[in-house]
């Protein structure tokens, strides 16, 4: 018998589940929730299993790639071994930089980054040697805003405050869909059982949402917003707070300024302002500010929805206003910041804004990185730091960042492009090199990315499951080879690349943790992880403010009132809104080539409300062009109640029809692709985050 049980957590999403694999041999034989994870008791979902598909599917790539152009033009791919691959890039890389200045370089690191430990830990030996300000990431299509909020008020864009749903009486959700996401900036597995927790202890869970989405339906209370109109709900929220004199900080106050400051700048925001735009009653308004300021212990909490609009960034600092306000910011059963094994906001910079700007466009960095939706403006417009060659890393752009079609065009026109990827897919495609890294189940995982995030601390690492077949290459180990190669080429001296588990050894036993003897050798014999505690009231200690205060008169976002006073001042466009959604058996783009995750009814249709299909004509089924400003497409509408009248909703990371990708069951479940509408213009002008909610668009039959 060659079987063998082995415990890995999931690093597919945020909640990081505890996994019990059994194999045979080379085969995966069953994937099941470890019951003795300290955070994830045993919860899993559909994409779990999913993680013997990414393993044994037959289009991951599994040597390097080179792109030949054919005699008739049409591009073929080789394979190449990997010195091939590594000196070509490395050398292309150098002499393209040499030529026309470091900035002719462009980076872009996706999503999947910070869930691949090694790539966290390893990327600075490659980007050490070419320090580009054209470097771009998933994170200003995402979470960019929460960390302007945190970096404003606590001092480290990665001081988040953590939701604690365990322990609270009141819970207001803005712009999260947990029971379809598993959490976001909030590890959270086994939502469902937590929500329920919370409503059979007499507590509550309001959620503002477009949609009554999957976690409305499981709330006490659902109120449909306007999309892009938080702000003025949450200033409303946060002005009956004052007006009422329902603030009470409690432990805050001793470390706390520019309260009063702020309470006079947003007094025009009044719930009767908020009500024609947001579509909510003033006196629902009200009352949801004095449920939240009188309950015992409350929290206030936005994701996606609030962050990746118009007003991102006043919306996340609102959000934290109003947890302090109430007094439930580091709090049990408010929202509270983790202590974890390997503490990053110890180990990484701050992060700072605005420190320069983007060549065309002229848009903020956000601790070293330009905003992914000057991406392709940066590549097609002339100039010196025109960016003539790219490296993307666990990233798809071209699906994933505002008008993707942009991008797919401008890709075209560089003159070397390099992808850290296991996929030959929408956006690697356009790459002259893809560089295929092993499997998840081929190397060992300790969750850099979301320890910090979860709703208690606790720390896992495990072994890999499969010895990774010879001759191929860990993700650290390809930015190690090609950074010693670019070190060579610039006439330094290679360093030798240390593994990063003991990074992590490093890290854990100088970490919080360390003198009780945290360490990985401790972490290597619990492998279903070990339980740090409960999260804990830490401040002002856990501050990384200047003298240890939260100064809530944050200059930006309060000059950002004026931009929201007169956009809505002016008259209403009647267009509609175009609102994105998630669902539980995908994930981003890149999970749809396994059979068991896309099979069933094709999910990627436009959601409307039959009050706007009557008149225009539109019905259940109907194909329908959509438009915005950046373009247009054609996709199946499905008749909803459940989105609000005036906005429709699609899901992102579909469209896999181009030509020239591997992903032959993602073909087959095509879709299309939300980011062709979406528009590069359409910014949360303040932190420089892709809107990708609440574009307007118009909705016609085809
Ligand atoms: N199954 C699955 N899980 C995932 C992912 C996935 O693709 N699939 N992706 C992962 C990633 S990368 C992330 S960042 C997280 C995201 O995690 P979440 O933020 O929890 O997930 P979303 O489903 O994007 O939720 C956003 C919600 O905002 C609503 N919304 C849209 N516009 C507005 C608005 O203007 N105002 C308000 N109030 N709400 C609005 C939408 O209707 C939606 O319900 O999920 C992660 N987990
Ligand atoms: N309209 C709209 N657009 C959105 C969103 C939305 O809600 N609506 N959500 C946004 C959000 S929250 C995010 S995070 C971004 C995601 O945007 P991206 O990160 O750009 O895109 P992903 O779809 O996550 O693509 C991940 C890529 O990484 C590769 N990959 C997977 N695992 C690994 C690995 O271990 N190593 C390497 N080297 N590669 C790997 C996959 O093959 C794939 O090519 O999309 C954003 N775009
Ligand atoms: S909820 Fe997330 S971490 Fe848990 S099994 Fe599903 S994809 Fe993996
Ligand atoms: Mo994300």
């Amino acid at each position: 018998m060659s079987r063998q049980r082995h415990l890995r957590a999931c690093h597919l999403c945020e909640a990081i589940c505890g996994l019990v694999i059994e194999t045979d041999g080379e085969q995966v034989v069953s994937i099941k929730g470890d019951k003795q994870d300290p955070l994830s008791r045993g919860h899993i979902c559909p994409k779990a299993v999913a993680l013997k598909d990414i393993h044994e599917d037959p289009d991951r790539l599994r040597q390097p790639l080179k792109k030949v152009i054919a005699a008739n033009g049409e591009p073929r791919w080789e394979e190449i071994g990997w010195e091939e691959a590594l000196d070509t890039t490395a050398r292309r890389l150098v002499e393209i930089t040499r030529r026309d200045g470091i900035n002719a370089l462009g980076i872009y690191l996706g999503n999947p980054t910070v869930h691949n430990y090694g790539m966290m830990t390893h990327q600075g030996n490659l980007f050490r040697h070419l320090r580009t300000n054209n470097r771009f990431s998933a994170t200003s299509v995402d979470q960019l805003p929460h960390h302007l909020a945190s970096l404003w008020l606590f001092g480290h864009k990665s001081l988040f405050p953590i939701p604690d749903i365990d322990r609270t009486d009141y819970f207001l959700m803005l712009g999260a869909n947990p029971i379809a996401s598993n959490g976001s900036i909030w590890t959270v597995p086994d939502i469902k059982k937590r929500i329920k927790a919370l409503k059979s202890r007499g507590g509550k869970l309001v959620v503002i949402d477009p949609r009554r989405t999957e976690t409305a339906q499981l709330a006490s209370d659902h109120l449909f917003i306007s999309p892009g109109t938080d702000a003025l709900f949450l200033l409303a929220i946060l002005n009956t707070i004052f007006v009422e004199d329902l603030a009470r900080p409690r432990h805050l106050a001793a470390f706390t300024s520019g309260l009063e400051e702020v309470a006079l700048d947003i007094a025009h925001f009044t719930p009767e302002l908020a009500e024609p735009h947001t579509g909510i009653a003033a006196a629902d308004m009200r009352r949801i500010a004095r449920e939240l300021a009188q309950a015992e212990n409350a929290i206030c909490y936005g994701r996606m929805g609030v962050s990746t609009q118009a007003y991102g960034a006043l919306n996340q600092w609102l959000i934290q206003l109003i947890n302090i306000v109430t007094g439930n910011l580091d709090r049990p059963g408010g929202s509270l910041f983790t202590l974890p094994a390997v503490d990053q906001v110890s180990n990484i910079s701050p992060g700072g804004f605005a420190r320069h700007h983007s060549r065309v466009r002229g848009l903020p960095e956000f601790d070293r990185e330009l905003p992914a939706a000057a991406m392709a403006e940066e590549i097609t417009t002339p100039g010196e730091g025109q960016i003539r060659a790219l490296f993307t890393g666990a990233g798809n752009p071209v699906l994933s960042t505002p008008n993707g079609r942009q991008l797919d065009d401008a890709l075209e026109q560089l003159e070397f492009m390099v992808s850290l990827d296991p996929y030959l897919n929408e956006t690697t495609r356009h790459a002259d090199i893809i560089l295929p890294p092993t499997s998840p189940l081929e190397h060992d995982h300790y969750d850099l990315g979301f320890h910090i995030n979860a709703i208690r601390n606790t720390a896992r690492y495990n072994e890999p499951v499969f010895t990774p077949p010879p001759g191929s290459l860990h993700d650290w180990e390809i930015f190690g080879e090609l950074g010693n190669r670019v070190a060579t080429l610039l006439g330094l001296t290679p360093q030798p690349v240390q593994p990063p588990w003991q990074l992590i050894d490093a890290g854990l036993q100088g970490g919080p943790y360390g003198e009780q003897g945290l360490s990985l050798a401790e972490l290597r014999k619990n492998p279903s992880g070990i339980d740090l505690g409960p999260l804990q009231p830490q401040l002002p200690q856990r501050l990384r403010t200047r003298d240890k205060i939260i100064r809530c008169n944050t200059p930006e976002p309060l000059a950002d009132l004026e931009r929201l006073r007169q956009e809505f001042a002016l008259p209403h466009h009647g267009l509609l809104k175009l609102i994105g959604r998630r669902h539980v058996r995908s994930n981003n783009s890149w999970m749809h080539n396994y059979r068991r995750l896309v099979k069933g009814k094709d999910r990627c249709s436009l959601l409307m409300h039959p009050q706007d299909m009557w008149p225009r004509d539109i019905v259940d089924g109907a194909a329908v062009t959509v438009s915005s400003r950046a373009g247009s497409l054609q996709v199946r509408v499905e008749s909803c109640e459940d989105v609000m009248p005036g906005v429709v909703s699609l899901p992102h990371g579909w469209g896999h029809d181009r030509p020239g990708i591997r992903m032959e069951v993602a073909r087959k479940h095509a879709g299309v692709s939300c980011n062709d509408i979406t528009d590069e213009l359409a910014l949360d002008a303040l932190s420089g985050n892709a809107a990708v909610n609440g574009v307007l668009v118009s909705v016609a039959p085809v």
